[in-house]
């Protein structure tokens, strides 16, 4: 099963990972959800990738969470 956003089809802002408007703990969890296991879209993948590498992992929830001083 595919992690579908309420409002899919509008741009992505990187980080906003729920597409929600905001980049908060919720898109923190998210992107934790992502590296672990969760399949997500191409659109989806794009905003969980903070660093545009092309890859989501560590680095890029490293770097969510030092913009959301979460740690
Ligand atoms: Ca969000
Ligand atoms: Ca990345």
């Amino acid at each position: 099963m595919t992690y579908t956003p309420d409002y899919m089809g509008q741009n992505y802002q990187r980080g906003d990972i729920n597409d929600d408007g905001k980049v908060d703990a919720e898109d923190l969890e998210l992107l934790r959800r992502i590296i672990v296991s969760m399949p997500v879209n191409s659109a989806v993948r794009w905003a969980a990738d903070i660093n545009g590498d092309g890859v989501v992992n560590a680095i890029d929830l490293v770097m969510l969470a030092s913009e959301q001083r979460c740690f």
